[in-house]
């Protein structure tokens, strides 16, 4: 049996786009029509009608703490218009959580962008962050009494890989130079943030926030192992998984660290290119491990070295997300159980831990792979948006009761 510390945070995470339904001012709904997506998402998981529903099945989970994102599209639809409806629908969404006494950890960024921003050049152009941070400022206002922990930005090297390199997700760039650039606008988005949060709650007398990223963190595997396969896992770890972390902790702008694991990579190196050197993987390594069903290898001590990894910055982490999309929901526990064991032997190793949000609450949209992967605890069915909660939930639901994982 292990033991968790007092206090800890449990919970599961979602975000507005995948789960909320007709999003339709955001870049990924034109994104969808315009490349003609088999799935769009539509009405999702009908969430943004749904959520007191959804929010007594965490209660009744024994959750104390749940993550959700913010709309930017819904409360500024247009550059010049803020919709006060909106932002009273998420003060709505916010209550709803505070009077199950569920600790709301609130993401301003989660993937997608209005279209106006995008069309203005989005995380490309110099005025982004000043943009990002009228938005910001309107919700903080709106929100900052209820809220303690904020996430400025999710993931934004998966959106820079993704959208800026690997040209897969909107805008669909293929260039390091502009993402370069958009990653140096999305930190200073993030510290004006930061900064911005920091001084309405001192102004306001309302505590100390806790402002971060939710940073995805792979754990880089070499295989074979050769030179320079281990050149490359270095240099990915350092610019994939820690780069943003010492620029914002030199720019004193991250309270805690968010973390979102769930899986390796595995180098492989094929050329001497720097395309080379930064995306070459392999599908074949040496040691294969069982996968979920987008291809994912399962690699639950890839969570206890990076953690131990990150030890160095002497800041507490907060798990945002972890989790699995599986039709086998047996694999989906024996995930939870392993990472979670990972998780505590981190904890044992001397690393500050606050909680743990598994990815994800609903089954919900994938962004381009649709509705096919199947990551939630509770599983939608999208013809009726019945929820059913599924065996894994009410496993996990036990160490959220108790804190202790037997
Ligand atoms: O669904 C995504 C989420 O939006 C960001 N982190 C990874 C999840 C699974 O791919």
């Amino acid at each position: 049996m292990i033991k968790f510390p007092e206090g800890f945070l449990w919970g599961a995470a979602t975000s507005a786009y995948q789960v909320e339904g007709d999003n339709s001012n955001s870049d990924w709904w034109e994104w969808e029509i315009v490349t003609g997506q088999k799935d769009r998402s539509g009405k999702a998981c009908c969430h943004y009608e749904l959520f007191e529903q959804d929010f007594d099945i965490v209660k009744g989970l024994h959750h104390n703490a749940h993550r959700l994102s913010i709309e930017w599209a819904r409360i500024q639809p247009q550059e010049h218009t803020f919709s006060d409806l909106e932002l009273a629908h998420y003060l709505q969404v916010i209550l709803a959580l505070k009077e199950r006494n569920i600790e709301p950890v609130v993401t301003l960024h989660h993937f997608t962008n209005p279209i106006w921003f995008s069309r203005l050049g989005g995380w490309e152009n110099k005025a982004s962050a000043g943009y990002f941070l009228r938005y910001c400022n309107k919700v903080v206002e709106a929100l900052g009494k209820h809220v303690q922990f904020w996430v400025t930005i999710n993931e934004p090297m998966v959106l820079i890989s993704h959208g800026y390199i690997m040209g897969q997700w909107p805008p669909q760039k293929k260039s390091f130079l502009k993402a370069w650039v958009a990653t140096g606008n999305m930190v200073n988005a993030h510290v004006e943030a930061y900064r911005f949060i920091h001084s309405y709650y001192k102004r306001n007398n309302l505590g100390r926030p806790r402002v971060s990223i939710a940073h995805n963190m792979m754990a880089f595997v070499a295989s074979p192992e050769n030179l320079k396969n281990n050149i490359a896992s270095k240099l990915r770890q350092q610019w994939f998984n820690l780069a943003i972390l010492d620029k914002l902790i030199r720019r004193k702008s991250l309270d805690y660290i968010g973390v979102n694991y769930y899986t390796r990579s595995v180098v492989d190196v094929g050329g001497w290119s720097l395309r080379n050197f930064s995306l070459d993987t392999s599908r074949k390594p040496e040691k294969p491990l069982p996968k979920n069903t987008m291809g994912w290898d399962i690699y639950p001590q890839g969570l206890y070295s990076l953690l131990t990894g990150i030890k160095k910055y002497n800041l507490p982490v907060f798990i945002l997300e972890n989790g699995i999309c599986t039709l086998d929901d047996g694999q989906r526990w024996n995930y939870i159980r392993d990472h979670l064991t990972q998780l505590h032997r981190a904890i044992n190793s001397g690393v500050n831990v606050l909680g743990y949000l598994y990815w994800s609450l609903l089954d919900n949209f994938e962004w381009d792979k649709g509705f096919g992967p199947r990551f939630g605890i509770v599983e939608m069915d999208y013809a009726n948006f019945k929820r059913t909660v599924r065996e894994s939930a009410k496993k996990y639901s036990e160490v959220c009761r108790t804190g202790t994982l037997i």
